[in-house]
């Protein structure tokens, strides 16, 4: 028996059929379950055959069905289909696109199913399923890429045992993985094919199925879990890179001790494996015992992998192992608690790197980020709830409101409960959920119980988008010696959904006094505060302090304790205040990036902007100041020298946004305070240099860190001198943390220099396919005129690939994500240089092509002009034919309610 592949299903059904979206209020458990799962491949690059085996057995959860069995499966060849060994006549089942349906089986017994089917993973171009690239099998199914390689009950609540049988040329494929213990391997055809076996003990869910075949070399480690079980470590990579795996074995390692130590959690399988591809959606996935990686996150050595780049792979190593406890051996009981999982890995992994590292820095990175690209989105046509209610195509919501923003959820929770309970919490749920598939109400009642809080109004987060405004105002009385605080939350609406119900929300403040001492928080009603955080609950609410001995300068949100933009009147003087004397570095942090928006907002709306200079300059005095304080670390210093960029701006100005006017004002800006404090600066580059042998570590990567934000703004001055360093630092640079830095620095000038050092740059790494990235990167982020035919050119380049994910983000995606002026031409040229893209892309790589649409996502919120272009663009989208679920979500979603 043959069937024909089913077509994918595309939008064109959808619009005269609208795609109906799925809802969280429909779950319903599954009829059937499934205990075993056993395995066969015999790989091919286009014929791959899978055999499975599934002993399945009715839900005793679920209603008795009707002995209707309904398996997902898109994209595959039905070849044989037999239960309990017996071969099924065409009548006794239907092939729809995404289903096939069995008629009449067992529903009182245990039953088997034996399924055949075909693929093509060469022609595999989504990269979900199994799909081969260069030369490499490889597998991807989270959300739901288990159902293109065989029909499947693929959803997360059914967890069953695995077993894989993998057979492949031994020239073609010498390396053959899959998840949990290796069983057994050997020899056919006299050594010609090859077999091995792999045994997963631990049920779960389809979408951490992994399988790696290919030509691959690998490096080894051990390490002994604290009960003393032994585990392989091995990373494998393409072969002749094994030399940029250390740095990842190191994270790995030191992982694995963090998650003992600060969670109680200790690895469970006898091999942990690490794969590194470089044909990749994402960055990374958390297949059980076999973590399957982009390159760009494992490979890494000082002269082809910045510092960001090094850190990158600590965090997501860390991250991906750390799913083994959240997120594999307790998973999600459907996807809409997918920040279960997300969230939680990366509040894990956020710690992990705070340990590790400087929590400060840590923690102002992490909120940059979320600023930067979940802020938006909920200010956007695509809000929704870290938990959303429903959606199109699930893999539209691997976002940061459900990572980032989840993460802040479970860090309110940790607030709220104390470090103690949050821990207590968290070992009631690991107990009592190991082997689950869970859902954020479980969660949540764990820390209710162990911790003895409630959080019926906490639970609120989870379910209502939208960044809350939280409006503090402080009043002092100098008779009674009080201050009282009064703060509102302010919720504003998101796309369906108005009216908003108050949060809880954790408010860690301090009060400091005249000489910039700490004041004690003496909270009238219920005494000494001993963690500074007031518990915000109604839309309106007041705080009084006694014993206030003067006028305090209020330290609000401190640690960024709840993920709200604040609202304060302060004057100048105060930020200049808090700059110098907060004791929360995070804070003093803050005043800083508050002090410079607030000129950078006003110089960006200003007819004339040379006008409020001896502001900037005012500003550039109290940076000086800090950058010379010597207790603050470099990476830290770093972190201040970063001053917002146009997209931090844009998000202040909030409506009618011109890119332009933004760009040249900073620019004037950043050269006024570079000006302001050059011999600061200029110090602080020739001191921070280092002797020693390169190290990725925090001293080093901080220092790296503080001299090339003092070369960036050395060379916004633009003195001869100035351009005459950026061209040594570039000539000269002893890694790629310099080097790529100065290439970014010097594509976004112009000058002879330019092409010099872009050809230079190239001819020493063309051979180096991330480091070629860098090099699309740069270009493509340069503030130019020339920067959109540049793209144009450089999307012909033989180094170029809209097959190869990290291609399009680096060059198609840093253009539309990070280059605001060119992208939001007054001419539309970057908006239509996107869209085709997008459009293009959909043919290939929908999920690729669906990320890079939301780079339209604020359009709203620019100047009539812009704003009618980008529509355009997307409406242009919306109507083109066959487009896939995911496109079509995000474009249309974007458009709703114009
Ligand atoms: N869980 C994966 C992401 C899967 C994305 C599917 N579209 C990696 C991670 O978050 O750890
Ligand atoms: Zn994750």
């Amino acid at each position: 028996m043959r069937q024909q592949i089913p077509d994918r299903e595309p939008c064109e059904i959808m619009k005269t059929d609208t795609p109906r979206p799925i809802h969280l209020k429909d779950y319903k458990p599954s009829a059937f379950l499934i205990d075993t799962v056993d395995l066969d491949f015999s790989l091919d690059p286009h014929r791959t055959m899978v055999r499975a085996r599934l002993k399945l057995r009715p839900n005793p959860q679920a209603p008795k069905s009707a002995g209707e069995l309904r398996l997902d499966g898109e994209q595959i060849e039905l070849v044989s289909l037999a239960l309990d060994g017996r071969t099924l006549r065409a009548d006794a089942y239907r092939i729809t696109p995404t289903e096939l349906i069995i008629r009449n089986v067992p529903t009182d017994r245990k039953f088997r199913l034996d399924i055949e089917t075909a693929i093509d993973p060469e022609a595999n171009t989504a990269l979900q399923g199994l799909y081969r690239s260069r030369g490499i099998y490889c597998t991807q199914c989270e959300a739901q890429g288990f159902r293109r390689i065989t029909y499947f009950l693929d959803r997360p609540d059914v967890l069953a045992r695995y077993t894989t049988r993998i057979e492949a040329d031994t020239a073609d494929a010498p390396v053959l993985l899959a998840n949990g213990n290796p069983a057994e391997h050997g020899q056919l055809d006299g050594g010609k094919r090859h077999y091995a076996i792999w045994n997963d003990l631990h049920p779960k869910p389809s979408y951490l199925f992994a399988l790696v075949g290919g030509s691959l070399k690998s490096i080894a480690s051990r390490f002994t879990t604290r009960s003393g079980r032994e585990v392989d470590l091995n990373i494998y990579v393409e072969p002749g890179k094994e030399d940029r795996c250390a740095w990842a074995m190191d994270a790995l390692r030191r992982s694995m001790a963090w998650d003992e130590v600060r969670f109680g959690c200790e690895y469970d399988l006898d091999v942990f494996n690490i794969v590194a591809v470089s044909d990749f959606n994402m960055g990374a996935m958390e297949n059980k015992g076999l973590n399957v990686f982009n390159d760009r996150l494992i490979l890494a050595s000082p002269e082809t992998a910045t510092d960001t780049i090094y850190q990158a792979i600590e965090s997501v190593v860390a991250h991906e192992y750390f799913h083994n406890w959240t997120g594999n051996r307790i998973t999600c009981r459907d996807w809409f608690q997918l920040c279960l999982k997300e969230g939680l890995t990366v509040f894990r992994d956020q710690e992990f790197t705070a340990d590790e590292r400087d929590r400060t820095v840590e923690r102002i990175t992490s909120v940059r980020e979320l600023r930067s690209r979940q802020f938006p989105e909920d200010a956007g046509p695509l809000a929704h709830p870290v938990r959303p209610s429903s959606y199109i195509e699930i893999n539209n919501f691997y976002t940061a409101t459900v990572y980032e923003k989840g993460a802040e959820l479970v860090r309110m929770i940790q607030t709220i409960c104390g470090h103690d309970g949050f821990r207590d919490g968290m070992d009631l749920y690991l107990s009592r959920h190991d082997g689950d598939a869970a859902t954020v109400e479980d969660f949540l009642a764990c820390f209710e119980e162990a911790a003895n809080v409630d959080l019926s109004q906490f639970q609120i987060w989870y379910r209502q988008a939208g960044t809350p405004e939280l409006v503090c105002d402080l009043d002092y009385n100098a008779r009674m010696q009080t201050a009282e605080l009064t703060v509102e939350q302010v919720l504003p609406p998101t796309p369906g959904d108005a009216r908003k119900r108050p949060l809880h929300i954790p408010l860690k403040l301090g009060l400091l006094g005249g000489n910039g001492q700490e004041l004690d928080l003496d909270l009238v009603g219920a005494g000494p505060l001993d963690d500074g955080v007031v518990h915000v609950t109604r839309r309106k609410q007041k705080f009084k302090f006694r014993n206030v001995p003067s006028k305090p300068v209020p330290s609000y949100l401190r640690a960024f304790s709840a993920p709200v933009n604040l609202t304060a009147q302060r004057s100048d003087t105060e930020l200049v205040f808090l700059m110098a004397n907060d004791s929360d570095l995070f804070a003093r942090w803050q005043a800083t990036n508050d002090y410079a928006t607030r000129i950078l907002v006003q110089l960006s709306n200003a007819r004339d902007p040379r006008t409020h200079l001896p502001r900037v300059r005012a500003f550039a005095q109290a940076l000086a100041a800090s950058l010379c304080d010597c207790n603050l670390s470099e990476a830290y210093r770093a972190e201040l020298m970063r001053l917002p960029t146009e997209a931090d701006i844009a998000r202040a100005i909030a409506r009618n946004v011109d890119p332009a006017k933004i760009l040249t004002a900073r620019k004037l800006a950043v050269k006024t305070i570079a000006q302001t404090t050059g011999d600061i600066l200029e110090d602080t580059y020739s001191a921070a240099t280092i002797d020693a042998p390169f190290s990725p570590n925090e001293d080093q990567a901080g220092r790296r860190a503080l001299r090339n934000a003092a070369l960036t703004l050395l060379t916004a001055r633009g003195k001869t001198n100035d351009k005459d360093r950026l061209s040594e630092h570039f000539f000269n640079a002893a890694n790629m943390t310099e080097q790529a830095h100065a290439l970014t620095l010097i594509a976004a000038s112009g000058g002879q220099v330019r092409q010099k050092a872009i050809d230079a740059f190239y001819k020493q790494w063309h051979n180096d396919h991330l480091v070629i990235d860098t090099w699309f990167a740069a270009q493509a982020s340069a503030p130019r005129a020339s920067t959109t035919s540049a793209v144009r050119k450089l999307m012909r380049h033989p180094k170029f690939s809209l097959t190869t994910p990290n291609k399009v983000r680096a060059l198609i995606g840093t253009f539309a994500m990070s280059n605001p002026s060119q992208f939001n031409r007054p001419d539309g040229a970057g908006y239509r240089l996107v869209a085709a893209q997008v459009l293009e892309l959909d043919k290939i790589n929908p999920q690729i092509a669906a990320r890079l649409l939301n780079a339209f996502g604020s359009w709203r919120t620019l100047e009539p002009g812009r704003r009618a272009l980008a529509k355009a663009a997307i409406a242009n989208i919306v109507s083109a034919p066959k487009l896939s679920r995911d496109v079509y979500e995000i474009a249309s979603k974007m458009l709703e309610g114009d």
